[in-house]
């Protein structure tokens, strides 16, 4: 049911505008002028002119024009504990007084590097003793592929190069994290995957359940795994990485079967295992790790976004007992690292961070509180005349936008590729006061995990508007069909 019911003065509480005086057209010539952004249509973005983020407090930003917004998408996947963190400007304020820089190259460290590095141990499941910093989740990638060869080399398996991955999987924007990823759009821009970089497919129900349980699917997409390895020779294939939860793809929640069949698969052929927790680490999930949800045990995690709550960069790598022990022990020095490795201001932002998780229970208020919330409120939107299926998992969210309605999940269908719902819708939310991700036609949220279960009402009644209002839209441009 579309609801029109919904009041419009309701509404009307975060379209709020104040005065915050900044000159908008100016920041926006500014911003065209000078200013490449990620991921951007730049000749699109001069025509519109980017909007101008200037302040944030909980699950709330504002704009330069003074629009009010709910931030479903917690930054870019990362802002756990909320915006106008006191606290966390303190700590950083604190390090960056004592000593805002040291390297940890030449035999010397820094006091938060130490004690976060055996803090995330701490949280880490069973077997992790060992974290290497980097500056982002892309460099963790970058970090892993480099342990990975070098482990094998160090174990006498020099021609284990190949590291498999999966079509539509987000590992980073760096020419590693790029080719391990499974965007065709990145790809296609040159040159990519480098050479040893081998791609399955997703295991996407929606996409390629048709006529399997969840469960027979589960183990089908883990088969092609291993069809893969043999195809590859095992001797020959290093490692597998997987997001537990893919997030940039689309929120795709992989079967129950998946992970566990995955593991089976990687244990069978000796092949290290690797999950990539930059969106999935942190609690999204309800859990530390989402590889501890999911039923896997990797050999390496990366990290990043969560662990600071995005206040300030910061990424990882958690390097379990088997790696470790290679790298450590046998491996005499390891030619890696960064300028910014366990950088003491960014350690700092992400101890603060932690302690304001653990102290708050927000990994626990993930399984019983706000997790069910979204799923119960979130799965009501699945109702709506433009939306084929609505899933959750722990504090994130997807739905897809379809032009008909089926008895299933696969017989919806589709709009034509290239109509762009999902951009209309995304614009209707943003005007609306909602900030959604559109991945194509797929609307996705994953919330700060302090976002209250009040709050998770407020934000799904302002989708469930939106996509009124983008159904009339889609309605009045002739694309119903
Ligand atoms: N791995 C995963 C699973 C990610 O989601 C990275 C690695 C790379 O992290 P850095 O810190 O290098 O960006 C990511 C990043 C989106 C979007 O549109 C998602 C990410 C980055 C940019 C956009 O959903 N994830």
């Amino acid at each position: 049911m579309a609801s029109d019911t919904i009041a419009g003065d309701m509404l009307a509480p975060i379209l709020e505008v104040d005065t915050p005086g900044f000159d908008t057209r100016a920041l926006q010539e500014l911003d065209s002028a000078h200013y490449l952004h990620p991921f951007t249509d730049h000749g699109a973005l001069r025509e519109r002119g980017a909007r101008v983020m200037v302040r944030g407090d909980g699950i709330y930003l504002w704009d330069s024009e003074g629009h009010k917004v709910i931030d479903g998408m917690s930054g870019l996947w990362c802002v756990n504990v909320g915006y106008g963190r006191a606290s966390m400007t303190a700590a950083v304020a604190r390090q960056m007084d004592l000593l805002p820089f040291y390297n940890s190259f030449f035999n010397t460290t820094n006091v938060p590097a130490v004690m976060l590095a055996a803090q995330l141990v701490e949280l880490a499941p069973p077997g992790f003793k060992h974290v290497f910093f980097t500056g982002s989740g892309s460099e963790a990638n970058d970090t892993i592929i480099r342990m990975v060869w070098r482990y094998w080399q160090i174990m006498g398996q020099p021609q284990r190069q190949a590291i498999i991955s999966r079509r539509n999987a987000y590992h980073g924007s760096t020419v590693a994290g790029a080719s391990l990823g499974g965007m065709a759009g990145m790809h296609a821009q040159g040159a990519l995957p480098i050479p040893g970089i081998h791609h399955i497919d997703q295991p996407s129900f929606a996409e390629h359940g048709r006529g399997m349980s969840e469960a027979e699917f589960g183990l089908r997409a883990a088969g092609w795994l291993e069809e893969k390895i043999l195809e590859l020779g095992p001797e020959k294939v290093a490692a597998f990485i997987g997001e537990p939860v893919q997030g940039a793809g689309g929120v795709i929640i992989p079967p129950p079967t998946y992970w566990p069949e995955i593991q089976r698969i990687c244990d069978k052929y000796g092949v290290l295992l690797v999950s990539d927790e930059v969106i999935c680490g942190f609690g999204r999930l309800g859990t530390w790790f989402g590889c501890q949800l999911m039923g896997a045990r990797p050999d390496l995690i990366a990290f990043a976004k969560g662990v600071t709550s995005g206040y300030v960069p910061l990424g990882g790598v958690l390097v379990g007992a088997r790696v470790a022990h290679a790298l450590v022990e046998k491996g005499g020095d390891f030619n890696h690292g960064f300028t910014y490795s366990g950088h003491p201001v960014a350690c700092a932002a992400a101890l603060e961070n932690l302690r304001i998780m653990i102290d708050e229970g927000l990994v626990e208020r993930v399984v019983l509180e706000t997790g069910p919330h979204l799923k119960a409120a979130f799965g009501t939107l699945a109702a709506h005349p433009l939306v084929g299926h609505a899933e959750s998992m722990g504090m994130t969210a997807g739905l897809n936008l379809v032009r008909r309605k089926g008895a299933s999940m696969h017989d919806c269908e589709a709009f034509p590729s290239g109509l762009g719902v999902g951009m209309v819708c995304r614009a209707h939310m943003f005007d609306n006061g909602v900030i959604m991700r559109a991945v194509g036609d797929r609307m996705i949220v994953a919330p700060p995990l302090v976002m209250t279960t009040g709050q998770i009402d407020e934000m799904v009644e302002r989708i469930r508007y939106c996509l009124d209002l983008t159904l009339k839209d889609v309605q009045q441009r002739g694309w119903m069909g």
